[in-house]
């Protein structure tokens, strides 16, 4: 089924391939912005977007209500603090997938928790920019029926 795909991004994730590269690797946005491109699902078309502001990212959600199929959404720190991420998705009727580069279950006990897991479908953690790629690909199944 064709639609646009969402792909969000929160806070600290524009400075990716520079900031703490030990932990989030060397690849930038635009990198996993062209992979996502690569893998996209037949019919559907994909919006990088990235804020460091919560309020940017729920009026992208609010956006997605009429402008997109499905969501990839990696809310950086907002994941484990933002009721308001939450319910902003929780008002979107299609499939989100929820993106961590690292293992968040592996760092501190503060990023166990997520409340945007409340309103995934499905969730990835750990495997690097990959996770962006499996997550689009996740969209396109659940778009198509599955
Ligand atoms: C990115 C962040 O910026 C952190 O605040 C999260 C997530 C983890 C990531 O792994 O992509 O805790």
């Amino acid at each position: 089924m064709p639609g646009t795909i969402f792909v969000l991004n929160g806070p600290n994730l524009n400075l990716l391939g520079r900031r703490q590269p030990e932990i989030y690797g060397a690849d930038t946005l635009a990198d996993v912005e062209r992979r996502c491109r690569a893998v996209l699902p037949e019919g559907c078309d994909l919006r990088m977007l990235q804020s460091n502001h919560e309020g940017a990212l729920i009026d992208w959600i609010h956006e997605a209500r009429e402008a997109a199929a499905g969501i990839v959404i990696n809310p950086g720190a907002f994941t484990h603090t933002s009721i308001a991420i939450l319910d902003a998705l929780n008002a979107f009727d299609g499939p989100v997938i929820e993106v961590h580069i690292s293992n968040v279950h592996k760092r501190e006990s503060f990023r166990h928790h997520s409340y945007v897991s409340l309103r995934a479908d499905g969730v990835i953690a750990g495997l690097g920019i990959e996770g962006y790629e499996a997550a689009v690909r996740r969209i396109g199944g659940l778009l198509a029926g599955g």
